[in-house]
């Protein structure tokens, strides 16, 4: 059995049509299940439906072979114990400081609000910066506003998310995609089947890209 790992919304939309490419298909409809475990039309194909966050636990720990995750979820996990062979180039956004619009820069310690605090840490601490990171679990906007902190660092994509809140972007930390990962044993005990699987998703965003 060959188990993928994916998450509901954008990302499984995407991984979808490029699954289809490669002949696997789920013969239920992810969205709609409350299977967390989805048969495809290969017999020896499984989907296992997780949190986006949970996609390299379930890899790095062979619950899964394969899966698909945002490069931000990849870069505030840690990729040291899974491969990255393959950028999907779907659900592409931008890994970003935000602040309120037109607000001075604090003077002293910089309180910055986010769910990637590894990151977070390590983009302040490569500019020598010093910040004290709030970790939050979701609507990071919210946190300059109340005054909870200075900035958020946050994935954007139209950027009206922030707007709305009268945030602005600032830096840039990373352009993200979503990456296909594989289990580091997976890759050595099914090595022909999963580089198969591989050159067949690489054309398919190939082809979906052109
Ligand atoms: O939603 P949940 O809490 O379960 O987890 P998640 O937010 O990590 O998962 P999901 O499915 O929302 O995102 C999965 C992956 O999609 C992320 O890890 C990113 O790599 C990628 N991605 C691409 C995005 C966006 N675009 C995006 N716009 N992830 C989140 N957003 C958010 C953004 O933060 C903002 O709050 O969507 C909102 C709308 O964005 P704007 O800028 O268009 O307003
Ligand atoms: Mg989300």
């Amino acid at each position: 059995m060959l188990t993928i790992a994916l998450s509901k919304g954008r990302i499984l939309d995407d991984t979808l049509p490029l699954l289809a490419a490669a002949g696997i298909e789920p013969t239920e409809n992810p969205e709609k299940s409350r299977k967390l475990i989805i048969p495809t039309t290969q017999e020896d194909v499984q989907l296992l439906i997780v949190r986006a966050t949970d996609v390299p636990t379930y890899v790095e720990h062979g619950a899964a072979d394969l899966g698909v995750a945002g490069k931000d979820v990849l870069m505030e996990y840690g990729s040291q114990g899974l491969y990255e062979p393959l950028d999907l180039k779907i659900a592409n956004c931008k890994l970003m400081t935000a602040g309120k619009v037109g607000a001075p820069e604090p003077k002293g310690r910089l309180r910055v609000a986010t769910k990637f605090v590894n990151v977070a840490k390590r983009y302040y601490a490569e500019q020598g910066r010093q910040v004290e990171v709030i970790k939050l679990y979701g609507s990071m906007e919210l946190a300059p506003l109340v005054g909870l902190a200075d900035k958020i660092i946050d994935v954007v994509d139209t950027g009206n998310t922030l707007r709305a809140n009268g945030l602005e972007p600032q830096e840039l930390i990373a352009t993200i995609s979503s990456r296909l990962i594989v289990n580091k044993a997976s890759m050595k005990m099914q090595h022909g089947r999963i580089q198969a699987l591989i050159d067949t998703l690489r054309e398919a965003v190939e082809r979906h890209r052109a």
